[in-house]
Formats: structure tokens, C-alpha cells, sequence
């Protein structure tokens, strides 16, 4: 389907009511809604869709690279075409679950960044009113590769001072908000942690299990297998005009790279819902 800036788009719908968009452009997931018709992800008012940058919000990708390094700020993954591999996106009687399947590999553009060659394989399914998003990265190559890589996720907050994620309390993290290429090391002594200003934090090994409560009396709970590390970042003031809506509490693999053997994979994913945080 033709989406914004002429950019082609996937949506999924499932026969429960609940539907998910994703741009070919970035394989970023821009909308994820509940029957009831309620957008879960946030898309920043500066996001386009013209392909001249990243789209800014939904579920974008950070691969091969996370943050800034060696590379352009998170990889190339984000800013290239992937392409459909196989698609059962239609509301189906018998209730399956809409998914669709991308891939991406090694181009010229790439390869200059990163000398690797490789498949991506990202699926992104609804199950029931769940958003599951499966990433596998295979080396089709003959000598061993690592990369870092995190989705990127932005969800829509009543506002800022109202949201808390919890499960993150007696982990070892990173804080990136002073200089993000020299973070420091802290413990997280916060059964809940909140945004009073600008926060920027990799928290390493962190549980399969991690909520955002979004300040209506709901949460969104990220169940995730294969990402070993949770980012939570919010801009404060340095994204005046957004900041307050919109919290990211990404899936990452950071604190220790992926090594991928030649011929093998490395897969994760996550499993998003909205829970009820008020029973
Ligand atoms: O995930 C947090 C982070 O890496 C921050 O350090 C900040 O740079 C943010 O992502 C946004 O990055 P972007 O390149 O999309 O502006």
C-alpha cells in the first residue's frame, strides 16, 4: 500500500480489531492499534517519510551498529529498503495471526560501512492484539562477523512525568546522558524509573519482562528473548515540542556484541501488550 511521501507501507490487520503499519523504508513499524482503536507507538511530528533520513518513531532499527561508533549513528539498517519476502497481511476467518516477512543484505552501500555479507530476516506479526517483531541476522559470509543492534521503540505517553518502566531495579547500566560515546556506569536502585530530565540509559542484562506504564492506567509490556539489554530514552528538553508524549524502551544487544559464525544466525524477539496496571 502507498503510504506517506509515496513510500510503500505493510498493514497488517487482525480479526480482533487490531492492525500495525510498517514502511518498507527502514522495515520501521509506525503503528501499532488496539481494537478499541488506541495507537500504541509514537511517530515524532519531525519524522519523514520521504527516505531522505530515518523515520523518526515507531519501531525503528539499529543495525549493525547501536548508537554512534565506527559507522553512521545506529548502522545503515534503518535508512534502506527492505524488501517483502512473504506476506499473509489480511484479517483471516479462522483468526491466524497477519505477519509479514523482510529481508535485507549486503549492497555496495553496506559493504563500504560494513565488509560483511549477510541476511536480515524481520518478521512482524500481530498476535491477537499483540505486536511480535523477530529479528534474525544470518552471515551469509565466509568469516565471522559481530554487530550491535537495538529496536528502537517509541511509545505514545500520556506525559512524560506520569511514565515509569519498571523491572530494571539492581541493574548495572549505562548513562549516556552526559556524552553518549564515554557513558558511566551506574546501579539502578529504582523500583520505578521516572523522567525528570534528559535520560539516556543502557541497562545491561536486564529481565525478558520490562513494563512502561504510560500514564492512563496502562502499560505496555515488553516479554523479549535474544536482546539481552534494554535502552530507556527520553530527550527531555532537547525535543521541546515532543518530548512529553512519547517514552523509548528499546530491545537491544549492547553491553556485549552478537558473533555470528559463518552459515549460522542469531535471532531475538519481543512481544508487545498493553496490560491493565489499575487491577
Ligand atoms: O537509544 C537512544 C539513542 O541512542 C540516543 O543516544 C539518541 O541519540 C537517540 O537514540 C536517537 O537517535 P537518532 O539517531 O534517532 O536521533
Amino acid at each position: 500500500k502507498e503510504g506517506k511521501s509515496g513510500s510503500t507501507m505493510v498493514v497488517l490487520k487482525h480479526a480482533c480489531g487490531a492492525s500495525a503499519e510498517m514502511y518498507l523504508y527502514g522495515a520501521c513499524v509506525t503503528s501499532w492499534k488496539q481494537p478499541s482503536g488506541d495507537e500504541v507507538l509514537y511517530v515524532r511530528p519531525d519524522a519523514v517519510f520521504d527516505k531522505s533520513k530515518p523515520i523518526s518513531g515507531g519501531v525503528p532499527h539499529c543495525f549493525p551498529q547501536f548508537g554512534p561508533g565506527a559507522m553512521q549513528q545506529h548502522g545503515f539498517a534503518r535508512n534502506l529498503d527492505w524488501a517483502v519476502s512473504t506476506t499473509s497481511a489480511d484479517p483471516n476467518p479462522d483468526d491466524k495471526d497477519p505477519s509479514v516477512e523482510v529481508v535485507l543484505t549486503e549492497s555496495d552501500y553496506t559493504l563500504k560501512m560494513w565488509p560483511h555479507k549477510f541476511k536480515a530476516v524481520y518478521t512482524v506479526s500481530l498476535h491477537g492484539e499483540q505486536l511480535v517483531c523477530q529479528l534474525r541476522v544470518i552471515n551469509t559470509d565466509d568469516k565471522p562477523f559481530d554487530f550491535t543492534a537495538a529496536l528502537h521503540t517509541y511509545i505514545e505517553v500520556l506525559a512524560i512525568e506520569k511514565a515509569k518502566v519498571t523491572g530494571l531495579k539492581g541493574l548495572t547500566y549505562l548513562c549516556k546522558a552526559k556524552d553518549p560515546k564515554t557513558p558511566e556506569t551506574k546501579k539502578e536502585d529504582r523500583d520505578e524509573v521516572t523522567f525528570t530530565g534528559y535520560t539516556d540509559s543502557v541497562y545491561l542484562n536486564s529481565p525478558s519482562h520490562v513494563e512502561l506504564e504510560v500514564g492512563t492506567g496502562a502499560a505496555v509490556a515488553l516479554d523479549s528473548s535474544g536482546w539481552e539489554d534494554t535502552v530507556v530514552w527520553n530527550p527531555h528538553l532537547t525535543m521541546k515540542d515532543c518530548y512529553q508524549h512519547f517514552c523509548c524502551v528499546e530491545n537491544a544487544k549492547f553491553g556485549k556484541a552478537a558473533t555470528v559464525a559463518p552459515g549460522e544466525s542469531w535471532t531475538a524477539t519481543v512481544t508487545m501488550s498493553v496490560v491493565d496496571v489499575t487491577k
